[in-house]
């Protein structure tokens, strides 16, 4: 669908408007009274989110690509049927397809509250994947996977949150500390939980095996980030600090001080399985507190 076809079909005066976003890619944009807001048709990818009165909530990296069939650094990229590297494919790309591919939108709406959108793709020739979302004062977003094969199948997800802190040395998570994990940087070892929020003083990157919200205070900026969720039995968390920032191409050597990511996922262990016919779904709210 061309651009003018989306805005004919979908646009909302005042509050939604596709228009061509970085690299040509198209976007939709929300100027809505509570939140401004960003989705690329490229991945199904919200690349921003703003509710009025607080700084951006999402981080989008200065060096993201905005290309077909590469990832976009920062925002939400959706990881799907698996996520990091696929088991049985060492070529197969990081996260899945899901985030690599044109998505078309299926519906918008826009009310008092804010404007809700959806977006779909194939995956695979059974998987039909949509994502809906709401930019509102708070975020929502709803990733719904339908098995339309002749068999069960299992696949690893993850709303792969990239959110904006003022400096991670001076931010810390809590929900999490009765959760164990598995330490991404020791062959996922499983760790016992610690009992304490974390905190950051060098890569971090880890699968709680947690299924409740979890809060990023930022010390810095004065804010609270809270990530609940629903139908998600792992959260990841993820920091790259100096040395792995430095050597992804895609992400400027000096930015890993102001993200932190908290993704909603399943994955490892806590892969899903669903029968023929059968739909799944996975939600992310994302809410903002001044301190
Ligand atoms: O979610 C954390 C993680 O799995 C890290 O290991 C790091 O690789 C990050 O995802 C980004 O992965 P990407 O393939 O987008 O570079």
């Amino acid at each position: 669908m061309t651009l003018d076809d989306l805005n004919v079909r979908f646009a909302r005066p005042d509050v939604l408007q596709f228009e061509p976003g970085e690299g040509g890619l198209i976007r939709a944009v929300i100027r809505h009274p509570a939140a401004t807001g960003e989705m690329y048709l490229h991945g199904g990818h919200v690349s921003a989110w703003q509710p009025r009165g607080q700084r951006p909530v999402l981080w989008m990296s200065q060096r993201s690509q905005f290309e077909p069939g590469k990832p976009i650094r920062g925002g939400v990229p959706l990881c799907f049927p698996w996520f990091g590297a696929k088991p049985d494919d060492p070529t197969a790309p990081s996260h899945g397809l899901a985030r690599l591919v044109a998505w078309e939108v299926d519906s918008a709406t826009a009310d008092d509250r804010g404007v809700t959108l959806q977006m779909s793709t194939r995956v695979a020739p059974h998987y039909h994947v949509t994502h809906a979302v709401t930019f509102a004062a708070e975020l929502s977003m709803t990733l719904t996977v339908e098995n339309r094969g002749e068999a069960s199948t299992r696949f690893e997800a993850a709303q792969h949150s990239y959110f904006a802190v003022g400096d991670i040395h001076r931010a810390l998570v809590t929900g999490l500390e009765q959760a164990p994990f598995l330490d991404q940087l020791a062959g996922r070892q499983r760790i016992p939980a610690t009992g304490e929020p974390i905190t950051f003083s060098s890569e971090t990157d880890r699968i709680y095996l947690h299924d409740g919200p979890a809060v990023i205070e930022d010390g810095a900026w004065g804010r609270a980030i809270r990530v609940e969720k629903a139908h998600s039995r792992a959260t990841v968390v993820w920091n790259p600090w100096i040395a792995k920032a430095a050597r992804m191409p895609d992400f400027g050597d000096d930015e890993w001080p102001g993200m932190l990511c908290v993704e909603t996922a399943n994955v490892g262990e806590r892969a899903v399985t669903v029968a023929p016919g059968e739909r799944w779904w996975m939600r992310t709210g994302v809410s903002v507190a001044t301190r």
